[in-house]
């Protein structure tokens, strides 16, 4: 089985993005040569400036460069034949260039090499894993799906010294799927003994214009702000936004970065909605060693 999908390098909120195709497989027994198709370019999050460039041994390389580097990156899924639902695989990811040549040197950022994030396609499951660098442009991660269905695996990296990519990787879990909870557009919920409110800084979501992303965490039993709050991943708490949309693209997967200074108990992010329409937040918090999970959808006019 073979599939297509979009990578994109990706700066949220100070650079630009462009998009390459790439291609993403969920069968180990066959191994294919990468997409023949040129990359497309497609600009999703503008700059303040957009001339500014990054020093790249010692040399300032500007932006269309650098975009033009990471267009030529790739990655590449590995997965077993019929997935079973909520049994661990391992899933390998090669990341190559345009050539097929193995990038093998990448930047640790937010304290990691890559970031995977994994949603179903209709936006019911998340996690956020942490695949293992094996040398040689190999990455390796467990991870397990719960229900039959389509997902989507969102993975961030750093080629040494070039912009953060974004690849779009496909998969399948066999299977009948199970009928969709509702969505709700509920703005405050418990998980656990966490009470979560989310607010915003605009009273209407629109399209483009930056926002400030609020959660609320209160301790459910006595309704006071939580004192437990640990970094997590070096940050006071990561934001990944998704908008629901068929099929799951990476112009649609927003990584939002947490402001530094906020009130005790609460956790903020500025981000900006690419485009109008329904999207799911999943605020991550380390409540002293417990990441906290607090999911919920809003509309974007
Ligand atoms: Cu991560």
């Amino acid at each position: 089985m073979k599939k297509f999908a979009a990578a994109i390098p990706f700066w949220m909120g100070t650079a630009a993005v462009s998009a390459t195709l790439i291609f993403a497989q969920g069968c180990s027994s066959s191994v294919k040569s990468a997409e023949e198709t040129p990359p497309a370019s497609t600009p999703v999050a503008s700059s303040k400036n957009p001339h500014e460039g990054h020093l790249m041994n010692g040399v300032e390389m500007n932006r269309t460069e650098m975009l033009k580097r990471a267009n030529s990156i790739q990655a590449k899924l590995t997965a077993p034949p019929n997935i079973a639902p909520k049994t661990p695989v391992s899933l390998t990811i090669d990341v190559r260039d345009r050539q097929g040549k193995a990038i093998s040197k990448f930047d640790t950022f937010q304290e990691k090499l890559m970031h995977l994030i994994v949603v179903r396609d209709d936006l019911q499951f998340f996690d956020h894993l942490h695949p293992t660098y094996k040398q040689n442009g190999r990455f390796e991660v467990e991870a397990s799906f719960p229900q039959p269905g389509n997902y989507t695996l969102f993975s961030d990296y750093k080629p040494a010294k070039q912009i953060e990519v974004v690849s779009v990787l496909k998969l399948q879990v066999p299977g009948a799927s199970s009928s969709v909870p509702a969505i709700h557009l509920n703005r405050i919920k418990t998980l656990g003994d966490t009470k979560a409110k989310l607010t915003f800084s605009e009273s209407t979501l629109r399209a483009g214009e930056e926002v400030t992303v609020m959660f609320n965490l209160r301790q459910a039993a006595n309704n006071r702000p939580i004192q437990d709050l640990q970094p997590y991943l070096g940050q006071r708490g990561h934001l990944v936004i998704l908008r629901q949309i068929n099929p799951l693209a990476a112009e649609d997967y927003i990584h939002a970065h947490a402001v530094k200074n906020s009130p005790d108990g609460q956790v903020e992010f500025m981000t900006k909605f690419p485009q109008s329409g329904r999207y799911k937040l999943w605020g991550q918090f380390n409540r002293n060693g417990r990441i906290i999970v607090a999911d919920f959808w809003v509309d974007v006019q």
